[in-house]
């Protein structure tokens, strides 16, 4: 009867339109929306029952299936404590007994990769989802319903898997006060007042996305750290955050604040080398253990822009890395401790000062120690050549950081796409040791065999309805976790999955959708930073253009110490006859970078001081392709908002409607930055626009006049 009526529910599903369903954007990429003929049955067929052992992990596991195939099935499969016909999934490890006796190839799959195989037990034609560990079971279970999200056939498979890094984390910006620094998605979706008495049921379908894509650790706080969140009353909040994470695999860490010792512990230094403070680090740690026993560790951010850290007493990084360390290590307990240094004392070029702080310290941290790079030397810009630490430090642990948020494109109303960003720094070729050794296989091998290996992401998620802004931005944060589990991965193929289950698999929609996201990123940097250009926005909230900007106190704040444009030309001299940041690469590297004619044209002005009539590839006059890439970057916008049309009746309405009215603004706000970086480097360069290039709207002085106080994300 329940199946009946189940059976009609979906039947009656069906045949709306699609428009008639309003969706927010909550589900995400596990919507499981019903499944059409013929899959409905033959998808059925091989699901009839389940069975599995009563661990939590597990437990997780089935309730997934049970969920997706409610929902695209159209009925709750049910229950069994053994095989008992045609179509049971087997959920379990290689040692659940009706697993073991298929001696599956399981030692390989590490502790958290599957194996799903079609397979006979009993007589019966079922399908194995089997691991090492029960994790391993659930990650399994995404990727079967996964088949069925894609319409893919599920009666022959024989599929194995297994996460090439160890860990994969997402990193939040989030201020205990739920402010979230560099966050367009709303407030922390921690609600820590009422932890731990209330917890919001969202933090299950948290662990829930998370687990679907591999991420297996996260981060709570923000990274420019209060050291409240070490006090007891605030552990038992995180605690309760923990025990939901759990039966998902997922681990929580900390940001610690260096001067904790003195904020919280009374003492008069937090010097790493005064045993004082090692003490007060290494109970501190205990009684976090006593309260969270699987706590992952701690992440840090030490003496970069004002954070405390060991240099405040002439010591180290490894030195103030190593003192924590030692406190987490007797757990098993990570340290991530961040590359991202700069100081205003240091004349230096910016791009240069991470490298020549971390480099000499290989070999120097700590096991446990995992040192964290962002992808590019300078910031998240929309585009930046790959940061020379990658291949430098072959002793030491380095873990990638990448930017989920859009900080510096378009916060969530612009619509870009991250996965060809990663793709290209993770497949860049670091020329260390040798050619072919690119940033993905130097994150993937670990410097010896206990060695941890990982990739962090500054997550994109919030209280919004849709979680991280906008219904585009989901793809980022699903985009982190593939790359996360195989740096190798592909954008195409990652949007592909992501669009057939967040938006339908039907190729007509898939096909526009992927097209749209395939060059959104390159959009971006079109209008905003092209031709190797960075570091151009606004001041404080990063929101919107201020190429003329040059008057912050430090240097480096300025966009004009970046693009460095004067009445004979533009760009940053990186080569040996300026910064000579060219340097830290490879030899290899350098000479290609540091060669006018052989650096990739996307990098031209990142390592070049160029005249404005220099020839660039075109054919054009560098002034010339400068304003005819904004300009690219204006209608490339454009063709999304066309393609977007012609999805109309194909999608949901109400997503559709933010989307389109998501790319209104962002088509505004491209044509803003396009007029007033070309009315800004036109004042220098003082040349005429190229023939077919609308003048900007307004003259400079109007887009220097716009502020914009309250946008979003600003630290505090
Ligand atoms: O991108 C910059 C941001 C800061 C951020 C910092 C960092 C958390 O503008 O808001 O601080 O980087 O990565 O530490």
């Amino acid at each position: 009867m329940r199946r009946l009526l189940a059976f009609l529910i979906l039947v009656l599903s069906l045949a709306l339109p699609p428009g008639a369903r309003a969706e927010t954007g909550y589900d995400l990429w596990l919507r499981y929306r019903p499944v059409e003929a013929p899959w409905q049955e033959r998808y059925a067929a091989r699901v009839t029952h389940y069975t599995v052992a009563a661990r939590p992990t597990v437990i997780a596991a089935a309730n997934e299936l049970r969920r997706g195939v409610e929902g695209m099935l159209g009925y709750d499969p049910v229950w069994r404590e053994t095989v008992m016909g045609d179509g049971a999934v087997v959920l379990g490890t290689g040692t659940s007994p009706l697993i073991a006796p298929l001696g599956l190839p399981l030692t390989q799959l590490g502790p958290e990769g599957y194996l799903i195989r079609s397979a006979t037990i009993q007589g019966k034609q079922v399908t194995v989802i089997a691991a090492n560990g029960d994790v391993g079971v659930l990650y399994g279970v995404f990727r079967f319903l996964k088949l069925m999200q894609m319409r893919q056939p599920i009666d022959n498979l024989d599929i194995s898997e297994a996460p090439k890094l160890k860990l994969r984390v997402l990193n939040h910006w989030d201020n205990l006060d739920r402010y979230v620094e560099r966050g367009y998605a709303g407030e922390s979706i921690w609600d820590w007042q009422k932890l731990p008495g209330y917890k919001d049921p969202r933090y299950v379908d948290y662990a829930r996305a998370n687990a679907s894509i591999g991420i297996n650790g996260t981060v709570l706080t923000n990274v420019n750290a209060n050291a409240d969140a070490l006090r007891p009353e605030w552990l038992a909040k995180v605690k309760a955050l923990a025990e939901i994470f759990r039966p998902y695999g997922i681990r929580v860490y900390l940001t610690a604040r260096f001067s904790a010792p003195i904020e919280l512990g009374g003492l008069k230094t937090a010097d790493p080398l005064d045993p004082q403070v090692a003490g007060w680090w290494k109970a501190k740690v205990d009684e976090i253990y006593r309260v969270i026993p699987d706590f992952g560790g701690f992440l840090v951010k030490a003496n970069s822009e004002g954070q405390p850290g060991p240099s405040d007493y002439k010591r180290s990084h490894a030195e103030g890395a190593n003192m924590l360390a030692d406190a987490l290590a007797p757990h098993n307990g990570t340290l991530m401790w961040r590359a991202f240094v700069y100081a205003a004392e240091n004349p230096d070029d910016r791009h240069k000062q991470a490298y020549a702080e971390f480099h000499p310290l290989d070999g120097k941290f700590r096991d446990n120690v995992l040192v964290q790079v962002k992808n590019g030397a300078i910031d998240f810009q929309p585009r930046e050549p790959f940061h020379p630490l990658f291949g430098a430090m072959p002793k030491t642990p380095l873990m990638m950081e990448f930017q989920i948020t859009k900080e510096y494109l378009g916060f969530a109303t612009h619509l870009a796409y991250l996965g060809t960003m990663w793709e290209e720094a993770l497949q860049a070729d670091t020329f260390r040791p040798h050619k072919g050794s690119t940033v993905a296989e130097l994150l993937e091998a670990p410097v010896d065999a206990k060695a941890a290996t990982g990739m962090a992401g500054v997550a994109n998620i919030g209280s919004d309805l849709n979680w991280s802004g906008s219904q585009f931005d989901q793809a980022n944060w699903y985009a982190f976790g593939r790359f996360a589990w195989d740096p190798e991965a592909k954008a195409e193929p990652v949007a592909r999955d992501w669009a057939a289950m967040t938006w339908g698999s039907d190729p007509a929609v898939t096909g526009p959708i992927v097209a749209m996201m395939m060059g959104s990123r390159e959009a971006v940097v079109d209008y905003m930073t092209p031709l190797g250009l960075g570091h151009l926005m606004a001041t404080g909230h990063h929101y919107g253009p201020g190429p003329w900007i040059a008057d912050l106190a430090r240097p480096e704040w300025n966009p004009v110490y970046y693009h460095k444009a004067d009445a004979a030309g533009i760009g940053f001299d990186r080569t040996a006859r300026g910064t000579n940041a060219v340097g830290q690469y490879a030899p290899a590297v350098a000479a290609i970078f540091g060669d006018r004619k052989r650096v990739p044209e996307q990098f031209l002005l990142w390592f070049h001081h160029l005249p404005w009539d220099y020839r660039t590839r075109s054919g054009r006059i560098l002034w010339d392709e400068l304003v005819t890439r904004y300009d690219r970057g204006v209608d490339a916008v454009k063709t999304m908002q066309a393609e977007w049309d012609g999805l109309k009746d194909k999608v949901d309405e109400r997503r559709w409607a933010e989307v389109r009215d998501f790319l209104a603004i962002q088509r505004d706000e491209a044509q803003w930055w396009r007029d007033a970086s070309v009315a800004y480097f036109q004042s220098v360069s003082k040349r005429p626009l190229p023939a077919g290039h609308a003048a900007p709207a307004h003259d400079l002085d109007w887009y220097k006049a716009i502020k914009t106080p309250y946008a979003p994300g600003n630290g505090k």
